[in-house]
This record gives C-alpha cells, structure tokens and sequence, in this order.
C-alpha cells in the first residue's frame, strides 16, 4: 500500500499539486511509514524525475519552481515527525551552508533535518552564503563541522574557496569540511582538502559522526 502512495506522492509533486501532496504525506506518515522513506523514495525523487524531464525539455523552470515548492510544504510537514524520533544530542554543532551564487536548497534542509535527528546541533546559513559569511559563522558557532552544498557545475568552485578561505583565516584545522550536493564526488572531495564527502542525507550523517568520533 504504502508504495503505491509514494508513487502518488511524486506525482503530486511532479505535477506541483500542493494540497494532494500535502495529503498523501499526512496518510503515509499515519500509516508509520518511515519520515525518511517519505523524504527520499518520495519528495527527492519526485525532484530527480522532475530534473530529467526539465532537461529534456518536458517541463520548465516554473514547473520545477512550483514542484520545488510543493516539497519544501511537505518537508515541513515531515520534520517533526522525523525529529520526534530524534536521538539524544551528540552535543556537536554543524554548520550548513549552500555556496555563493547557489539557490538549491532542498537537498541542504534534508541534510539538516536528518543531522538534527540524529542529534546534531544544526545552524543553517541557508543559500548564496560567502565564504566570508561562513567564515564569521565558524568564529562565531565553532562548529565542529562544515557542510556546503553546491548544486551547480559553476557554483562547486566555490566549495574550494570556502576551505581557501578558512585556511587564509587559520581556522582549517579547527573545523572539519563535508562537501555535497549532486555534482560533487569523492574525488573532488580530496582535490579540494575536503575531508568528507557525502552523496545523500544519510551519507551526510554518517561522515559527520565519523568526523566527530561518534559514528556507532
Ligand atoms: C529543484 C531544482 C531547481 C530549483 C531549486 C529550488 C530550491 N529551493 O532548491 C530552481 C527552479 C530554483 C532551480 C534553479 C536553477 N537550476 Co536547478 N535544479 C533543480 C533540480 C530539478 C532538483 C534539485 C533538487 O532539489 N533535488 C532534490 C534534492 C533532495 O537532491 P539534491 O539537491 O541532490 O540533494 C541530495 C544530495 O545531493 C545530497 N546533498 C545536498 N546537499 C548536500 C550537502 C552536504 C554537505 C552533503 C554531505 C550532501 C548534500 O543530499 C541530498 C539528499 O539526499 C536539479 C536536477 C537534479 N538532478 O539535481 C536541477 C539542476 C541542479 N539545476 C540546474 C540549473 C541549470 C539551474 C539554473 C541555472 C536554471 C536557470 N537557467 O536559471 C537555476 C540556478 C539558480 C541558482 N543560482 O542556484 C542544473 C544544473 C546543471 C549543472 N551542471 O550545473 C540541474 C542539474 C538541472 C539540469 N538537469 O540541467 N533549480
């Protein structure tokens, strides 16, 4: 039962259809299937169909502004479901940024829901942050990680200048850096001096604990 409504759930997403999404997301979540399930068989890939589709010339950008809009409704309607479930705090703060020149976001605030399950103090700059921006969050925050997002093949770059710009400023070895987003790989991750790369959500969360000593 519960995929045929995960597949109804992209659709509604795909087609941009606000209160039909909204509502398959409230019967999957009182059905018990699992928030993440939801997230990612659902809401994220909702949005990789929809990205072929717009590359292919069978939809374009306010279509996929509209759909992109329908999952930032559901993934609030799912965050605090998911963070009811929430493990105890690990008491280590990360820092979430997209990169300068970069608006996607939806990937970011997946990243950040599931850190905060799993018990991670979270501090989202949100999108287009400087380098110089994250550079005063991390004396302000003293996160004990970084995580930047980038969704563009021109805007990755900029995940480079941030570690550039932390060790200009003496803080690289104070922080730990954790590069993603669609267009980013493992190898890019270490031609940068990144020191961890996460390809999903759940990726993300693993490299953070690994980085922080906690992974169980
Ligand atoms: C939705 C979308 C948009 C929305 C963004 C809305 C929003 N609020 O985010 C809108 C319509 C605004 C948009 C605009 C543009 N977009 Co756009 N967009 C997409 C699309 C279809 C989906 C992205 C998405 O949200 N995916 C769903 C999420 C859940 O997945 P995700 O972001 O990949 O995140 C996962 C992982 O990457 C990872 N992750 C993400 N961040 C992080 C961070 C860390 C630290 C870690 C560890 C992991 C991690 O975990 C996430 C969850 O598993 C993609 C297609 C695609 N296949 O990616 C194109 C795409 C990224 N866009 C593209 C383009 C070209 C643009 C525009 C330039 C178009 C234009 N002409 O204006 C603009 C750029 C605007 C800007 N300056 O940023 C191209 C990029 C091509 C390239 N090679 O660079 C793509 C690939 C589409 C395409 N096939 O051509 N876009």
């Amino acid at each position: 039962m519960s995929d045929a409504l995960i597949a109804r759930l992209r659709q509604a997403v795909i087609d941009a259809e606000p209160d039909d999404a909204l509502a398959l997301v409230r019967e999957l979540l009182a059905a018990d299937v699992a928030p993440t399930l939801i997230l990612d068989g659902g809401l994220a890939k909702a949005m990789l169909i929809l990205g072929e589709m717009w590359k292919s010339g069978e939809v374009f950008l306010p279509e996929v502004m509209a759909a992109a809009a329908v999952f930032t409704i559901c993934n609030e309607e799912i965050e605090p479901v998911l963070l009811a479930s929430a493990d105890h705090k690990v008491g280590a703060k990360v820092l979430l940024a997209t990169v300068k020149g970069d608006m996607h976001d939806l990937g970011k605030n997946m990243v950040a829901a599931m850190l905060k399950m799993a018990g991670f103090d979270v501090i989202d700059l949100g999108t287009d942050v400087s380098s110089a921006a994250i550079i005063e969050a991390v004396i302000r925050e003293t996160p004990a990680v970084v995580g930047l997002s980038a969704l563009l093949t021109t805007t990755m770059p900029e995940q480079r200048s941030v570690i550039n710009a932390l060790v200009a400023a003496g803080l690289r070895d104070s922080v730990k850096v954790l590069v993603g987003g669609a267009p980013a790989t493992q190898e890019w991750a270490d031609a940068i001096g990144a020191d961890a790369y996460g390809q999903h959500a759940p990726d993300a969360v693993r490299a953070v604990k690994e980085l922080v000593g906690v992974l169980d």
